[in-house]
């Protein structure tokens, strides 16, 4: 074997990647004075006096996404035009100038204790470009002015699983020239919150290139560590108007983690991809999208393409003026819970009989792999990359998706190729070809009648392994 794929083989999650991929689906929540103006991106000059929400639930929020089915929620508090809303003591500009709760109020603090009742978790999303602080530009005052926002939002709002660091800039060639001191930043994230992943501009999760939930086939966590750069990544990330949204929808589904792509490419890491997009046309909430909300079916599309293809999925929901999740939006959050309680009603793998063609031994037997949330797995012996696994029902069933899991915290992501087939009168018929799995694959087809499926590892780096196979 290539010395590359043992190396490739052996690239892990570290905790905190691994408990942030766990959270899945989570919601992203845009509200600031654009809320207020119908703007996207804000000016900076925009009176503290317009923000003032009428109704603000933040346990609405919650429960609407709980019905969806997501666990965690990253508000927005801070987007580029400046306003904080928490009361920072850093600046004047936020919640406090507003007669919102008569300038005593703090969204930051309800949305944060919400998220802990509701028994979700809560991250941060803190632009750096700022068009309202006066210190943009002066690099050290500002970052300075940055990282003491970090500080108040990492210290006093309890655990952040998801630290959210936007690459936008719109200063153009003759703006304001602000250097980001991101080593500063980072460490005290880490200090302050070591279990917080830092999001696409940071080294914990990648973003996976597009806003419009499109995501690679082959969806790779283990990549050339070059891709770390940030400065690459603040170029790619780079938006340098509001009205970039088309070109932030195409993707070039780049290849980054194949056996190509990572062959001469030195050190490898951990870098697994976030799919962000929204709800709605827009970040913010515009009345006149009210019935822009995207369709079920597409929206599903993207969770299984994200979620079901080793990615995590964040879905942004806007609250409106009153400072509510709009109803439109609910009922369809509603709606893809409802999908999920039906696909996922019956796992027929739970009272199956699993066999390997080969297991190292019999604690890494593959009856572990059939019960979720047991952290074991199934594993053949050292430099066996092909291997196969049957499941056996004990009767006639009816399927239409199979979900896969390596044991990613073990051993990371190794599978390269695999098919799955079903038994028909003693034949084994193939009726889905996937490549990469990870922490999750789910795979959808058309329905299937039969007593038996069979798992083809076709060809992985040095060993697969399986924590868990799941038939819907
Ligand atoms: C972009 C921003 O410019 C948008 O306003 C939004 O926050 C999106 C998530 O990221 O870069």
């Amino acid at each position: 074997m290539e010395k590359y794929i043992l190396e490739a083989a052996q690239v892990r999650p570290s905790s905190r990647q691994l408990a942030w991929q766990k959270t899945e689906f989570y919601a992203f929540v845009h509200f600031s004075p654009n809320t207020f103006t119908n703007l996207e991106w804000g000016l900076g000059n925009e009176d503290p006096g317009i923000f003032n929400p009428t109704e603000l639930d933040a346990r609405q929020w919650v429960e609407a996404c709980k019905l969806a089915g997501m666990r965690g929620l990253i508000l927005t508090c801070k987007h580029h035009d400046g306003f904080c809303l928490w009361p920072s003591k850093l600046t004047d500009h936020s919640v406090k100038r507003s007669p919102w709760k008569d300038g005593r109020g703090d969204v930051v603090r309800e949305v944060s204790d919400a998220c802990r009742e509701g028994g979700i978790q809560f991250g941060v999303y803190l632009s750096p470009w700022d068009r309202h602080e006066n210190t943009y530009g002066d690099s050290p005052a500002y970052n300075r002015y940055f990282i003491g926002q970090l500080k108040e939002l990492l210290t006093d709002y309890g655990p952040i699983f998801s630290v959210w660091f936007d690459g936008a800039c719109g200063e153009g060639p003759n703006g304001k020239r602000q250097v980001y001191d991101w080593d500063a930043y980072y460490e005290t994230i880490r200090e302050l919150q070591p279990d917080a992943c830092i999001s696409v501009c940071g080294p914990d999760a990648r973003w996976c290139g597009n806003e419009a939930g499109h995501c690679r086939t082959s969806e790779w966590s283990v990549v050339p560590e070059t891709l770390l750069d940030m400065e690459k990544i603040q170029e790619k990330s780079q938006k340098v108007d509001d009205g970039e949204f088309s070109r932030r929808m195409t993707s070039s589904d780049e290849d980054l983690g194949s056996r190509e792509a990572i062959r001469n490419a030195g050190k490898l890491a951990w870098y697994p991809a976030e799919v962000n997009t929204s709800i709605r046309p827009g970040w913010f909430y515009h009345a006149q999208e009210d019935n822009c909300v995207r369709p079920l079916d597409e929206l599903l599309h993207i969770y299984y393409s994200s979620v079901g293809g080793n990615a995590t999925f964040l879905l942004n929901i806007p609250p409106d003026r009153r400072g509510l999740f709009h109803e439109n939006d609910v009922a369809r959050l509603r709606e893809i819970g409802e999908h999920f309680h039906a696909a996922f009603k019956e796992d027929l793998a739970r009272d199956a009989e699993a066999f390997a063609s080969e297991s190292l031994d019999e604690t890494h037997s593959p009856g572990n792999l059939l019960n979720q949330g047991k952290y074991t797995f199934w594993r053949p012996k050292d430099g066996t990359e092909a291997a196969e696994i049957i499941i056996r029902f004990g009767s006639v069933r009816s399927f239409d998706r199979v979900v896969l899991q390596e044991h990613i915290a073990s051993s990371g992501q190794r599978i390269e190729l695999f098919t799955l087939e079903y038994e028909e009168a003693g034949c084994w018929r193939p009726f889905y070809h996937g490549t990469v799995v990870g922490y999750k694959k789910i795979c959808l087809f058309d329905t299937k009648r039969s007593g038996a499926i069979r798992l083809k590892i076709e060809q992985s780096r040095w060993y697969p392994t399986i924590s868990h196979i799941g038939v819907y």
